[in-house]
C-alpha cells in the first residue's frame, strides 16, 4: 500500500505546515493559460496539482498530466468527478465519500466499481471524505450528484459529519462549496471542523484572494484549494501560495 502523500499530508498538519493546491479542470482550461498556469504554479511553489472536474469530456487528462510531469515532480492528485477521471500518470487519487449527501452510488457504489482497477493501479489512494457545503449558488456537484449541501451555517452538522467520517476511517476531509461558488465556507465552520477531526483538513470552492486564502488557511484549513479563480488570472496563483505558506504555524484566535 503507498502512503507516501499521505505521510507527508500527516507530518505537514503535525508541523503546523499549511500547503496550497491548484486545481485544474482539463474542461475548462482554455489551451492558451494552461501554460501560464502550470509555469507560475511552479514559480510560486505551490504543493499540489488537484486534477479533475465534473464532466471532463475533452479526453485532454492524460496529456495534461503528461504535461505537467515534463515540467516539475509537483504531486498531481486526481480530484474525480466520476470514474472515467483515472489516470495512472498521476501520482494519488482522492477516493471521495461524498458523506454529505445520502446517495448510495456515491457513499459505496462507485468505489466498488473502480476498487478492482484501483488496486493494480500504481496510485496512491488516499481515502477522503468529501463535504459539499452551501455556496450561495447551486454548483455543478450538487446537480450532478443529486445531494443537497450542508447549510453554511450550521457548522454543528458539518462538525457531526467530520467526526463520524473520521470514525469510519476516512483519512482525509474535504469541505467544498463547489467550483466557482458565490461564498466560500466561512472561516468559523473550517475553525469548528479543524477543532473537532485530527485529520487533514482541505478546504476549497469560491475562494477569489490571497487574502481568503490566509484566513482559511488561519481559520484550520491544511490544504487550501483553488481553481476558478487562478483560471481566470493565472498570475494570482503566485500571491495565493505565498499567503497560505506565510499562515504555517498561524493559529486561529
Ligand atoms: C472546487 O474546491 C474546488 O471543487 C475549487 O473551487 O474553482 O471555486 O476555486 P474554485
Amino acid at each position: 500500500m503507498k502512503d507516501h502523500l499521505y505521510k507527508k499530508f500527516l507530518s505537514d498538519k503535525e508541523k503546523g505546515k499549511k500547503s496550497f493546491a491548484c486545481l485544474l479542470d482539463p474542461d475548462k482550461l482554455s489551451l492558451s493559460n494552461v501554460e501560464d498556469v502550470i509555469r507560475l504554479s511552479i514559480d510560486a511553489k505551490i504543493d499540489y496539482f488537484f486534477v479533475g472536474g465534473s464532466l471532463i469530456i475533452n479526453m485532454m487528462l492524460d496529456e495534461l498530466i503528461a504535461n505537467i510531469k515534463k515540467q516539475c515532480d509537483i504531486p498531481i492528485i486526481l480530484f474525480p468527478g466520476g470514474t472515467n477521471q483515472i489516470s495512472y500518470r498521476a501520482d494519488a487519487l482522492l477516493f471521495l465519500s461524498l458523506i454529505s449527501g445520502r446517495n448510495p452510488d456515491l457513499l459505496i457504489g462507485k468505489h466498488v466499481e473502480t476498487a478492482p482497477f484501483l488496486k493494480i493501479s500504481p496510485l496512491e489512494i488516499l481515502s477522503t471524505g468529501y463535504m459539499l457545503i452551501d455556496g450561495g449558488v447551486p454548483t455543478t456537484v450538487s446537480y450532478m450528484s443529486n445531494t443537497y449541501p450542508i447549510p453554511r451555517t450550521k457548522n454543528d452538522i458539518a462538525v457531526s459529519t467530520a467526526i463520524a467520517g473520521e470514525y469510519l476511517g476516512l483519512k482525509l476531509m474535504y469541505m467544498d462549496a463547489g467550483s466557482g461558488a458565490k461564498t466560500s465556507i466561512s472561516d468559523s465552520m473550517i475553525h469548528s471542523v479543524s477543532s473537532s477531526v485530527n485529520c487533514p483538513l482541505i478546504i476549497g470552492g469560491g475562494i477569489r484572494t490571497p487574502e481568503a486564502c490566509k484566513a482559511k488557511a488561519i481559520a484550520g484549513a491544511d490544504v487550501v484549494v483553488v481553481g476558478d479563480a487562478i483560471e481566470k488570472d493565472p498570475q494570482l496563483v503566485i500571491e495565493m501560495a505565498t499567503a497560505v505558506h506565510e499562515s504555517s504555524q498561524i493559529k486561529a484566535k
